[in-house]
């Protein structure tokens, strides 16, 4: 019974996934088009990479399970309406500021929607992770209807990329625990890191200066 509501599940996620695509490609259309136009106006882009991922589902599943979504098999609505990641875009970006810059651009724009912030990057995390998270809806047009999809957007910097990065790697190497004295050692490695991207952006800031 199980096997087939799980299999019933996975086609009615297929179905959707196009939308969560869709929502990508506009989101990601738009951050370019922001770095063009930075870079031409003003020879830097604030952008270094994106990336972008669809929620497997299986870890769609999982968090649905967390949330106490109940009967989540057959609960795709309730499940679309509480899980703000299922599209999920990372904007690394040169400098600290950019990110505050790009993010405010990006929810000037009269078809995006806020849902909300979290700025662990003003606030970082316990861990010492840091980042701004935004979770945005737009607009998909499809032949038959209009579509607003939420898509959860993590801006970083290149140093803040660098810790979340190698830290995530740790845990998932580890099994996700890590004792308490690698914990601080990683915590101390997100401030000295915090610590960079300040005189990184003091340091442009002079150099800009004196163009
Ligand atoms: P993946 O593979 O990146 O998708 P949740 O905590 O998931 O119930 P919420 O409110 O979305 O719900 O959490 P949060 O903390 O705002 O955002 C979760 C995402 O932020 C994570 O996604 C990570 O990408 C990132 N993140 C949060 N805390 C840490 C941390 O301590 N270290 C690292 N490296 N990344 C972190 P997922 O779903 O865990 O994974």
């Amino acid at each position: 019974e199980l096997v087939r509501d799980k299999e019933a599940f996975f086609q009615e996620i297929a179905d959707i996934r196009l939308e969560y695509e869709a929502a990508i490609k506009e989101i990601s259309t738009k951050l370019e088009i922001l770095d063009d136009d930075f870079k031409q106006q003003d020879d830097h882009g604030p952008i270094h990479h994106i990336q972008y991922r669809l929620k497997s589902v299986n870890s769609l599943f999982e968090k649905a399970e967390r949330y106490g979504i109940e009967d989540p098999l057959n609960n795709i609505s309730e499940i679309r309406k509480q899980i703000y990641d299922i599209a999920g875009v990372r904007v690394v970006c040169n400098y600290r500021n950019d990110i505050y810059r790009l993010s405010s651009l990006l929810l000037k724009q009269e078809d995006i929607k806020l849902i909300r912030i979290k700025d662990y990057s003003s606030n970082p995390k316990e861990s010492g992770y840091r980042s701004l998270h935004v979770v945005i809806e737009v607009p998909i047009f499809l032949v038959s209807k209009k579509v607003s999809i939420p898509v959860e957007m993590q801006f970083r910097s290149i140093a803040m990329d660098t810790w979340a990065s190698l830290e995530h790697e740790l845990k998932y190497k580890n099994e996700g625990a890590l004792s308490d004295d690698l914990q601080n050692k990683l915590k101390i490695c997100s401030e000295i890191l915090a610590d960079v991207d300040n005189m990184m952006e003091n340091i442009r800031h002079e150099v800009f200066s004196e163009e």
